[in-house]
């Protein structure tokens, strides 16, 4: 069976690497030209563990990178799916476009799995129409990913799968596909189920960071350590309290809930509460840097410098990142801009970013770290002069969130 994978994104393109490493032949899209020349000329475009000898077998066995679609038998799709700003509801439109330009190359009998996170029923409403369309004989299903960054090389091989299908013989087929690889249960449900649960799967986390994020500003008003409360409360045998930090980012969790908050806004409370109190860690953190910088006198922001520019610790990924979002917040209220130093990031995102992470020290007074990357953890003593904001609780001796 010939396999497509269309967007070469950070889901994409190490699942397209998966199945071709595993014999299946692979044909990997995307619209980008630029980014498929640098895959042709062998070059990633985002660093993962394994990730590099993933991509070695994967060349080894005949990928193919292209930005035409193929005619194949199954096409996988996972590209963006993110959310209407003004109503919250989900933005479809890069998976309409990619499977209609699937319709206009496959034949009759084609699977087609979309792999992009969707809200419940958008296949039903957004997807199977334009297939209806086309008059073709098109089999439509749902294989929502799970893999975390920083882990997914692993985590694809391990983690459990869901399968939505409304035909059973096109499920066992999908299965068949994904077990190439695949060492966890997959488990077949209908589409509709398997669209839910994965974006439930993601408002779980959100809604269990923001009560992590909420318990940080009670103790911080009540004079109590969160961090030291969470770690006795986590003995308890059915507590399982997250870690509160600057704010929830990424690609996944800050976008998701918004789904069921768009089509459920009635019954959507809580996990409304929860984004709301995940977006405003930014606005908290900016007070606790103003609060720290009254302490010891600091007169501007200027003199402050923040660490950390990714949505996560180890990953050099930036999108909805926690330090982006502080940065707008400083910006909205016409204050200086902070410095700003990220040892994954080489490219310059912001105007006062360091490469260079002794001359970002020399240059201030206050450090925040945003993001627990390995390299501070490795460069702790470096701090041992400065005032220090510890949003990911990496030691014990540093101010708090
Ligand atoms: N965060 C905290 N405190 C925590 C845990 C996370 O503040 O205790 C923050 C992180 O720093 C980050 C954000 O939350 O800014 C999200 O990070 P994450 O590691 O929780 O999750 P993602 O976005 O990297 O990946 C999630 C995962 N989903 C779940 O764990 C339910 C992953 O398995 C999904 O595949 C991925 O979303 C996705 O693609 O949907």
């Amino acid at each position: 069976m010939k396999v497509c994978v269309i967007g070469l994104g950070y889901i994409g393109l190490p699942t397209a690497m998966m199945l071709a490493s595993h014999g299946i032949c692979v044909k990997a899209v995307d619209c980008n030209k630029k980014l498929v020349n640098k895959l042709k000329s062998g070059n990633l475009i985002f660093d993962e563990k394994g990730i590099k000898e993933l991509f070695q077998t994967a060349v080894n066995n005949g990928i193919q990178f292209m930005t035409t679609y193929p005619s194949v038998d199954l096409y996988i799709i996972a590209v963006p799916t993110p959310y209407i700003e003004e109503t919250k509801k989900i933005d479809v439109l890069y998976v309409q476009k990619a499977v209609e330009q699937v319709l206009d190359v496959c034949n009759d009998n084609t699977i087609i799995v979309v792999e992009s996170t969707i809200s419940p029923g958008t296949i039903d409403r957004d997807i199977r129409p334009i297939i209806e369309k086309s008059g073709k004989k098109i089999y439509i299903a749902h294989a929502p990913e799970r893999i975390i960054p920083g882990n997914m090389v692993y985590e694809l091989v391990h983690n459990s799968r869901t399968i939505g299908s409304d035909n059973k013989e096109v499920g066992e087929k999908i299965r068949n596909i994904y077990s190439s690889f695949c060492k966890g249960e997959i488990v077949l449900t209908d589409i509709k189920t398997a669209e839910m649960s994965k974006v439930v799967e993601n408002t779980f986390r959100d809604i269990n960071i923001a009560f992590a994020n909420e318990l940080a500003k009670i103790c911080r008003k009540g004079g109590m350590d969160v961090n030291e409360i969470i770690r006795i409360a986590n003995k308890h045998p059915r507590v399982n309290i997250l870690q509160p930090g600057p704010g929830v980012g990424g690609h996944c969790i800050s976008v998701d809930p918004w789904f069921l908050v768009g089509d459920f806004p009635e019954e959507a409370q809580l996990i409304h509460q929860a984004r709301k109190v995940n977006s405003e860690m930014p606005q908290f953190v900016l007070s606790r840097i103003q609060s720290i910088m009254d302490d010891n006198e600091i007169k501007d922001l200027s003199r402050v410098g923040l660490y950390g520019l990714t949505y996560k610790e180890d990953v050099d990924d930036i999108r909805e990142s926690p330090t982006l979002q502080l940065l707008n917040v400083i910006k909205n209220q016409n204050l200086p801009e902070p410095a700003l130093f990220d040892p994954m990031i080489f490219t310059n995102i912001v105007s006062r970013q360091y490469h260079d992470f002794d001359k970002f020290l020399n240059d201030i007074d206050l450090v925040v770290v945003v993001v627990s990357h390995t390299h501070i953890k490795e460069n702790i003593r470096k701090l041992d002069n400065k005032i220090v904001l510890d949003t990911r609780n990496i030691t014990n001796k540093f101010y708090k969130l």
